[in-house]
């Protein structure tokens, strides 16, 4: 148990979470980055990896030497400014790689399939009197995706199964047998379904944008499991409501949980609350995967998993 009273939480975990968490580590907890802190003696901060932290919070925190943050994206930490006064900090790459291409492949098949609609058709009971219009195959599609790291890897190696066609969209090519394409409109003019899945930050934001949507067409599909800054949001709106796109998938948004209430007035979008992760193995795994990098810099080892900073 780590109980130097020096380990400030800041957010918070599901049930299970907290449970791994409280038998491992004894924290102070805060609900936000932009609660004050009772001390401002903590070293280290746990964290979920979908709360903000704040430059703010840090400048607190003088003694602080290292970030645990459960998640594999860290774009909500202000990493130049960790840099600047050395403070290390963790992620949790590779144990969540599996759950979120699961998630792609069920808002790709809910998109194409129209399985949200297909559903309220049963339920509305309207199968007796109609036929459910006809959908689109996956097989034989052009699949864009944008970002080839980790995990847009493994999703490539199990769309190869779905019979897909695929080209991506990274800064630099990578040795990888898939069509590279450089710019992200090039891409989403010969793609079917454009998928992000870069990380957020600033290098990236607003990339999907309205000259990328004219380019994938009104029979493409846009799905998302990136970051919600990664889309221009209202470009995409406008889109969606002249059906300038054949539909969106989007598991990620602005301001979560507060998205913009246009999109749920949308019947072309699939809108789901940042589901990626989100399955009891995969949190499990990761929640370790934090506490044992924030256990390893309490006995000045290296940390598994740093964040490059
Ligand atoms: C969750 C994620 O946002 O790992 C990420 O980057 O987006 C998700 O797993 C979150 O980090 C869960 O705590």
């Amino acid at each position: 148990m780590l109980s130097e009273n020096s380990v400030l939480q800041v957010g918070f975990f599901t049930p299970s979470m907290q449970s791994a968490v409280d038998q491992r580590v004894k924290a102070d907890k805060i609900p936000d980055g932009n609660t004050v802190p009772k001390s401002f003696h903590y070293q280290t901060i746990l964290t979920t990896g979908s709360t903000p932290i704040p430059r703010s919070l840090i400048e607190q925190l003088p003694k602080l030497e290292m970030i645990a943050n459960c998640g594999v994206g860290y774009d909500n930490l202000p990493l130049a400014y960790l840099k600047e006064r050395g403070i290390v900090a963790s992620n949790t790459p590779g144990v969540l790689n599996a759950a979120v291409c699961e998630l792609t492949f069920g808002m790709v098949f809910a998109l194409l399939r129209k399985l949200p609609q297909a559903q309220s058709f049963v339920l509305e009971g309207r199968w007796p009197s109609a036929a459910f219009p006809l959908t689109t195959s996956l097989a034989g599609k052009r699949v864009g995706i944008v970002g080839m790291g980790r995990i847009a890897q493994d999703l490539a190696k199990r769309l190869i199964a779905f019979d897909v066609h695929i080209a991506y969209c990274t800064p630099k090519p990578k040795d990888l047998p898939y069509l590279y394409v450089g710019h992200i409109e090039a891409l989403a003019e010969q793609s079917d379904l454009l998928i992000m899945l870069c990380p957020g930050g600033a290098a990236t934001a607003k990339i999907a944008n309205a000259a990328v949507f004219k380019a994938l067409g009104p029979q493409g599909f846009f799905i998302n499991v990136a970051r919600g800054s990664v889309v221009d949001e209202a470009a995409l709106i406008e889109t969606l409501k002249t059906q300038g796109i054949a539909g969106a998938a989007l598991d990620v948004f602005n301001n979560e949980p507060n998205i913009n209430p246009e999109f749920l007035t949308l019947n072309n979008v699939l809108v789901l609350p940042h589901l990626g992760s989100a399955t009891t193995e995969t949190r499990h795994a990761m929640i370790e995967l934090t506490l044992d990098n924030l256990q390893a810099h309490y006995r000045h080892q290296a940390l598994k998993t740093p964040i490059p900073l």
